[in-house]
C-alpha cells in the first residue's frame, strides 16, 4: 500500500549549524532547519525531500535548558532533558564552585535533576574541594566522585542514566565531560578528548555540535565546554528566592538581595559562607548584565544594534 503521509516524527540527536540530525523509527537522517531553531532533544516533524529532509515543525517542549547570552538574551541550549550531570574537576582545572551552583540553579529553573560529578578524583581530592562539595550535599544535592581514567563512579553514573531520562553533561572545558561520556559509552566514539579538541586547525569551535546517545532506557548528551555560564534568570529578586542554600529566607526583609553590607540583613549569620559567596557573585553579574542590556539614556557606541 502506498504511504500517504510524507512526514515523520523524530528526536533531534545532533546539531551542526543549520543541519540537524534526527532519529526517527526508520533510522537517523540529516535535515535542513527552516524557520524555528531546533535544539538537541527536540521532538520534530520531518518532511521528506530530495536528499536532506526538512524540519516542518518543532513540537512543544517538555523542558528547556536556557542560558543568558552576554547581552542578557535567553538562549535555549537543549530541550526535553530530565537531568544535568554537572562536572567539576578535582584538579586541572581547579574546581570553581560558583559555576557548579549556577548549573544547579539552572536545573532548578528548568525542572531538571542536578547531579554534581566531581571528575578526575584519582588526582586527589583536596580538603577544600571535599568541604565545598559536602556543603552542596548537605543542601540535598547528589554528589558523585568519578574518574574516567580509573573508573571510579562510572557505574553509578551509568546506573542513573540507564534508569531513564535524558541527561546532559555540562561544565567548563577541560573538566572531562567527553572522557566521562566515553567511559559511559565505551563502544561508541563519542568525540575528541583534550584541550584542543574543541577547535579545528583554524581555531574555530567545532563542537557547537552535541550528540544525544542512547544508554539503557535513557539518553546521554555531551556538550561543548563553555567558560562561564549565566542562567537565564536575570531577575535578581527571583534569584534571591531560588538560589540553592539562600532560598530559605535568610533575613526578615522580603525584598532584600542580601548583598554585602545591606543594612540589617542577617544572611551572613544564616547562610553558609560558600553559598553566600556564590550567590553574591551571581547577583553582581546579573546586575551588570542588566545594566549592559538596558543602557540608560546614553546610546551605546557600537555599530551593531540588535533587537532584544
Ligand atoms: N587525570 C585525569 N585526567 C582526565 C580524566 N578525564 C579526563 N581527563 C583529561 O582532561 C582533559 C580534558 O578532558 P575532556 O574529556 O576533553 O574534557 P571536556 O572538555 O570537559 O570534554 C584531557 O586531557 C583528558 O585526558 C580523569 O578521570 N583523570
Ligand atoms: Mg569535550
Ligand atoms: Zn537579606
Amino acid at each position: 500500500m502506498a504511504r500517504t503521509t510524507s512526514t515523520q516524527e523524530g528526536t533531534v540527536v545532533g546539531t551542526v549549524g543549520r543541519l540537524v540530525r534526527v532519529r526517527t523509527e526508520e533510522g537517523e537522517r540529516d535535515c535542513q532547519l527552516v524557520g524555528k531553531r531546533a535544539v538537541i532533544g527536540d521532538r520534530v516533524r520531518v518532511r521528506d525531500g530530495q536528499g536532506a529532509g526538512a524540519i516542518e515543525e518543532v513540537l512543544p517542549r517538555r523542558t528547556e535548558l536556557r542560558r543568558a547570552d552576554p547581552g542578557g538574551r535567553p538562549q535555549v541550549i537543549a530541550a526535553n532533558l530530565d537531568g544535568l550531570l554537572i562536572t567539576a574537576s578535582a584538579a586541572n582545572p581547579p574546581m570553581h564552585a560558583p559555576l557548579v551552583d549556577r548549573y544547579v540553579l539552572a536545573s532548578r529553573e528548568a525542572d531538571l535533576e542536578p547531579i554534581i560529578c566531581l571528575t578526575k578524583v584519582e588526582l586527589g581530592v583536596s580538603d577544600e574541594v571535599a568541604a565545598a562539595l559536602a556543603v552542596r550535599a548537605r543542601l540535598g544535592f547528589t554528589v558523585l566522585y568519578t574518574s574516567a581514567l580509573r573508573g571510579d563512579g562510572v557505574g553509578e553514573v551509568r546506573g542513573r542514566i540507564e534508569a531513564g531520562g535524558a541527561w546532559a553533561l555540562v561544565g567548563p572545558s577541560g573538566t572531562g565531560k567527553t572522557s566521562l561520556a566515553q567511559a559511559l559509552l565505551p563502544e561508541i566514539a563519542v568525540g575528541a578528548v583534550g584541550a584542543l579538541s574543541e577547535h579545528d586547525r583554524m581555531g574555530r569551535h567545532t563542537t557547537t555540535a552535541s550528540t544525544l546517545f542512547p544508554l539503557g532506557a535513557g539518553w546521554l548528551a555531551d556538550s561543548p565546554g563553555i567558560r562561564t555560564f549565566l542562567p537565564d534568570v536575570l531577575d535578581a529578586e527571583q534569584v534571591a528566592r531560588r538560589f540553592p542554600g539562600v532560598d530559605d529566607p535568610p533575613c526578615r526583609y522580603r525584598d532584600c538581595l542580601h548583598r554585602d553590607g545591606e543594612d540589617g540583613c542577617a544572611a551572613p549569620d544564616t547562610v553558609d559562607p560558600a553559598m553566600l559567596d556564590s550567590y553574591r557573585r551571581l547577583i553582581a553579574e546579573i546586575l551588570a548584565t542588566r545594566a549592559r542590556a538596558r543602557p540608560s539614556s546614553s546610546k551605546p557606541s557600537g555599530p551593531k544594534r540588535r533587537r532584544g
